[in-house]
């Protein structure tokens, strides 16, 4: 009987069908999981920097940043009230303003352990308050700013601290506020 020894064409071609819809699915999975991960990263540095944004209106100052020892009760640390986020402890501190007034805390990022931080630097038109998030494979840090900005490591509102490559190399990505 011949062609019952091995795989006929028709049951090859089946097995080839079947292995390609399943990678098809795989892939399409990772896609889903990216980009999910995309759309959340970019969420929450858009809720930071509107819960700082907050917290300047209803306080007149920015969290870290703020002087006031009476304010908010119980604080353990005064800043210098430049209107800037922009020392490694009014950084930290900051956290520790948002959680006590609105409720804001501090969460990871959904990629590779990443930190969400508040600082300032110069954005081309003099320095400003920004959100970023550490530990971002480059081409993540690429897409968000093609999504939100100009796709531009070094220009616009959100800045990489590497140009965009395409790897997967960690950088901390920069949202101006
Ligand atoms: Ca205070
Ligand atoms: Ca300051
Ligand atoms: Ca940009």
């Amino acid at each position: 009987m011949r062609g019952h020894k091995g795989f006929s064409l028709l049951e090859l071609a089946i097995v080839l069908v079947v292995i390609g819809f399943l990678l098809g699915a795989i892939l399409q999975g990772q896609s889903m999981i990216y980009n999910a991960r995309l759309q959340k990263i970019a969420a929450d540095m858009r809720q930071y920097a509107q819960a700082l944004v907050l917290y300047y209106d209803r306080y007149g100052m920015y969290p870290g940043d703020e002087n006031d020892p009476a304010f908010p009760p119980g604080d353990s640390f005064e800043g210098d009230h430049n209107g800037l986020v922009d020392t490694a402890q009014e950084s930290s501190n900051a956290w520790q303003d948002m959680a006590s007034t609105l409720g804001v805390v501090q969460r990871g990022s959904p990629v590779r352990g990443g930190a969400y931080q508040f600082g300032a630097m110069d954005f081309g038109s003099g320095t400003r308050n920004y959100v970023s998030v550490s530990n971002l494979p480059n081409r993540m840090a690429e897409a968000i700013d093609a999504r939100h900005d100009d796709g531009l490591w070094n220009a616009g509102n959100i800045r990489c601290s590497s140009s965009y490559d395409g790897s997967d190399n960690l950088v901390t990505l920069y949202w101006g506020i």
